[in-house]
């Protein structure tokens, strides 16, 4: 076990990145140091919550029509209040608000914009399963310099994220981000005792091919065809391709999706007939598959909707949802296939 001392930081690995950067100025570090210290407040609070009186829901409904668990409210809250003084956004989008999140007039703007699930799993909190925050960053796109908040600034598709990454908040709480380009996929584990990030898995891969499949069953009264037909190969026996998978589903995307990247699988949250209003699954675009997708690629997988790339997906609203497949390259381009209708 390394001394308490020793290991790089994650401010440290960051300037790092800035100083190989010939363009960075600089603000995108300030950015992203400043969301990694809401992470350890909202890490703080996250390992309390047993203890104190923030568990439980608050009996509102957020915008997903989901139940707004108190520790969503408060990770929401904590990130948008650190963030938003630091000079470097433009606006920023939350899992937890129906509109774009502009910055208060009395402090001055930036150019990057900040997309994020606050608390992702947040119906995992009450039985201590692993839950996470999710975030992308977009610079904002060239259009007239107008100081008007416009949607068209926001919705660009995954490609264009200039970073993206998640913290976990389990047994340890570990960050993963990456600024793509071929920088690498980096894991942190934050060191209470320190109060710091230190690097623990330098340049993550994802296996091409898994052994796991990740996926709620128990939806499957409201899949297609194709959808059955999937999940049913992952399940049949065939020694050459090593099936059966071994299904792991934890109900926390963060979790998931984690654990797949470490050891390689598959992620799936299809398109299901479930509700009416979600006919496109339940997972958002903008700020769980984006995110995510910018990862799994640079990690060497790869994230589609069942016909395409993720990260090609030109959004057309804000809280818009995907199906989404996710994982080691070889079985998510197998989804594909069998989702689109070139196998079955
Ligand atoms: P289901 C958590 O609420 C979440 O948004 C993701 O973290 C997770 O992957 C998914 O929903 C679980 O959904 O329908 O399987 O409970």
């Amino acid at each position: 076990m390394e001394k308490q001392g020793a290991g790089i930081t994650v401010t440290q690995h960051i300037l790092k990145q800035q100083r190989e950067n010939p363009e960075a100025t600089g603000a995108f570090t300030t950015l992203l140091n400043e969301l990694i210290v809401a992470a350890k407040v909202i890490s703080r609070e996250v390992n309390k919550a047993g203890l104190v009186d923030i568990l439980g829901a608050t009996g509102k409904i957020n915008v997903q029509e989901e139940q707004v668990q108190k520790l969503d409210v408060f990770a929401n809250q904590i990130i948008i209040e650190r963030m938003q003084h630091i000079g470097q956004l433009w606006c920023m989008v939350s899992e937890e608000d129906p509109d774009l999140i502009g910055i208060p007039s009395q402090y001055p703007k930036g150019d990057y914009i900040l997309l994020f699930d606050p608390l992702d799993g947040s119906s995992n909190i009450d039985v201590n399963v692993s839950i996470g925050t999710i975030f992308g960053i977009f610079k904002k796109k060239d259009s007239d310099s107008s100081s008007d908040l416009l949607l068209g600034d926001v919705l660009q598709p995954g490609i264009s994220q200039v970073a993206a990454g998640y913290f976990i908040y389990g047994s340890s709480t570990i960050m993963v981000y990456t600024t793509g380009n071929n920088t690498g996929v980096h894991g942190f584990t934050l060191f209470p005792s320190l109060g710091e990030f230190l690097l623990s898995h330098e340049n993550i891969r994802i296996p091409e091919q898994g052994k796991i499949y990740s996926i709620n069953e128990g939806n499957c009264p409201y899949w297609d065809e194709r959808t059955l037909a999937l999940v049913d190969y992952f399940k049949t026996r065939n020694k050459e391709t090593g099936r059966p998978y071994t299904s792991r589903y934890v109900g926390s995307l963060v979790a998931d999706f984690h654990r797949n990247l470490l050891k390689g699988g598959i992620f799936m949250y299809p398109a299901d007939n479930k509700d009416p209003k979600k006919p496109t699954g339940k997972l958002r675009l903008m700020v769980e598959a984006n995110p995510l997708a910018m990862v799994v690629k640079e990690a060497g997988g790869y994230a589609s909707d069942g016909h395409g790339p993720i990260l090609e997906i030109a959004p057309l609203e804000l809280h818009q949802r995907v199906p989404l497949y996710i994982g080691s390259k070889k079985d998510v381009e197998l989804a594909e296939a069998f989702i689109s209708g070139k196998r079955s």
